[in-house]
This record gives structure tokens, sequence and C-alpha cells, in this order.
């Protein structure tokens, strides 16, 4: 299942079969560390999530605290619907109509609020590539954005989802140049994942993999998922998990 989630690229398996050639041990030993992780993952995102805040300006974001994981891509590519897949909770307003999200949404853990650590925040992002002014695609996706992108330094990683059907589309690019110039992690997330076959699943993994090869704040690795049907979850929990520290 691993093969069609992610797509690892080459460089990274030649690391690994070369220390698993110089000890053994080691790679065992990062099996066990892979099992901890998703484990951490799916305890971190099994507790209870709730909504915090819906914020039209940067003054309105909590102060800068807890690690902060955004997600971006174009309206309808299954922003909100990731969200609560995540969580296993209808937390975010998904819907059929595009461009509803005009504000940053913030999302943490209900029970861990006022504690020292908190826990990570999720934050669902106005869409893209809806505007009607087609020039304008990016630019109107909020000057709130950008100062988000730009002035957040707990902002840990933005995950810029993009439909496994249609890949990336010229408007994720802008915003993946966008996301380059802030010098904001970013990592691709395949949405849809049921609305395609497993070899269509692979190639879209590849092909967007090979996009994001030479792009500066690009996180290599690809996922492939389905909100719908909850594949690609845990890879994507224990990946946050990972990053929390
Ligand atoms: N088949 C399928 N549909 C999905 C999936 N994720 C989202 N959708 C649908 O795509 C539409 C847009 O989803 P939404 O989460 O609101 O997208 P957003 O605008 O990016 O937040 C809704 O009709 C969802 O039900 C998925 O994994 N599989
Ligand atoms: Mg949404």
């Amino acid at each position: 299942m691993g093969q069609r989630l992610r797509h690892v690229p080459p460089q990274e398996g030649r690391r690994r079969d070369l220390s698993d050639a110089a000890d053994t041990g080691a790679a065992a030993g990062a099996a066990t560390d892979d099992e901890a992780i998703r484990e951490k993952g799916r305890l971190l995102f099994a507790g209870p999530w709730g909504f915090r805040r819906a914020c039209r300006a940067m003054a309105e974001l909590p102060e800068i605290g807890p690690p902060e994981f955004a997600f971006a891509g174009r309206s309808n590519v299954g922003k909100s619907s990731l969200i609560n897949g995540l969580t296993g909770r209808k937390l975010a307003h998904a819907s059929n109509t595009p461009g509803r999200t005009q504000t940053l949404n913030i999302f943490s853990r209900d029970d861990l609020l006022g504690f020292e650590d908190p826990g990570p925040t999720l934050v669902d992002m106005p869409g893209y590539g809806y505007a009607k002014a087609p020039k304008a695609e990016v630019a109107a996706w909020t000057a709130l954005v950008f100062d988000y992108l730009r002035g957040r330094p707990s902002l840990r990683r933005v995950y810029l989802l993009v439909d496994a059907r249609h890949g990336l589309k010229p408007v994720d690019l802008e915003a993946m140049k966008a996301l380059d110039e802030a010098a904001v992690s970013y990592q691709a997330v395949l949405t849809k994942a049921d609305k395609i076959g497993a070899a269509a699943g692979r190639e879209v993994l590849s092909k967007t993999a090979d996009a994001l090869r030479r792009r500066p704040a690009a996180y290599p690795e690809v996922l492939l998922t389905s909100a719908e049907k909850g594949e690609g979850m845990a890879e994507l929990r224990a990946a946050i998990a990972r990053l929390v520290g």
C-alpha cells in the first residue's frame, strides 16, 4: 500500500540502500521509528479537534505559538474534506460551491486548550483558481493569504492539494512560486484518489514529483489521498506528527 500512496524520489531510495548495506540494524530501527510515528499521528488525530476561529486579518490570528499546518489549493480540490478526513470529524465546511472559504479557518485540539503544549494547529485556507477575473487568479488568493505565508513564523508546512485527476495546473504553479519566494516549506498532496485507478495514481504521483524536483521549498515526497475512502490519511497524520517533534 505504501507504494501506491507515496512517491519516494530515487535518490532517497539509494541513500536508504546504502545505509541498509552498512548496518542492517539501522534499517530495523527505521521501520520501528516509522511505526512509532504512525502511532503518534494516529493518537494526535484521534483526540477531539475543534474549530477555533475564522480570521479575516492577520490581527485576528491566534498568538504565535504552536506549529501550524496550512491546507492550500484550488477551490473544490478537497481542502475542507481533507481536514475532516484527518480528524475524523465534520469540522471544516465542505461544499460543492467553489470559492466559499474566504477566511483562514483555525482548528486545534479541544482538550489541549490552555496547556503549555496545545498541540499543532490546522489552517483551512481560501482556495484559488476560481476567481472569475482569470488574470488576477492568484492575486485574488487574497492579500491575507500572502501576509500569512510571508509573516507567520509558526507556519511549519503548507500542504498544497492537487486533484489527482487533473494534476498540477498553471494556477498551482503560481502558488508554488509564491511559496518558494516566501521560503515556506510545502508538500504536494493529491486528492480524490478514489476517482482514478491505481495505474493513473502512480502516474500522477511520479509526474507531480518530477515537477516538484527543482522547486526550492518543495518537499520531494508526494502523497496520494482520498478523504472519502480514508486512503493516505495515516501517512499524512504521520507526516504532521513527525514535524510536530
Ligand atoms: N470522491 C471524492 N470527493 C471528494 C474528496 N474530497 C472532497 N471531495 C468532494 O469535492 C468537493 C469539494 O470538497 P471541499 O472539501 O469542499 O473542497 P475545498 O473547496 O478545497 O475545501 C465536495 O463535493 C467533496 O465532497 C475525495 O477524496 N473523494
Ligand atoms: Mg473548503
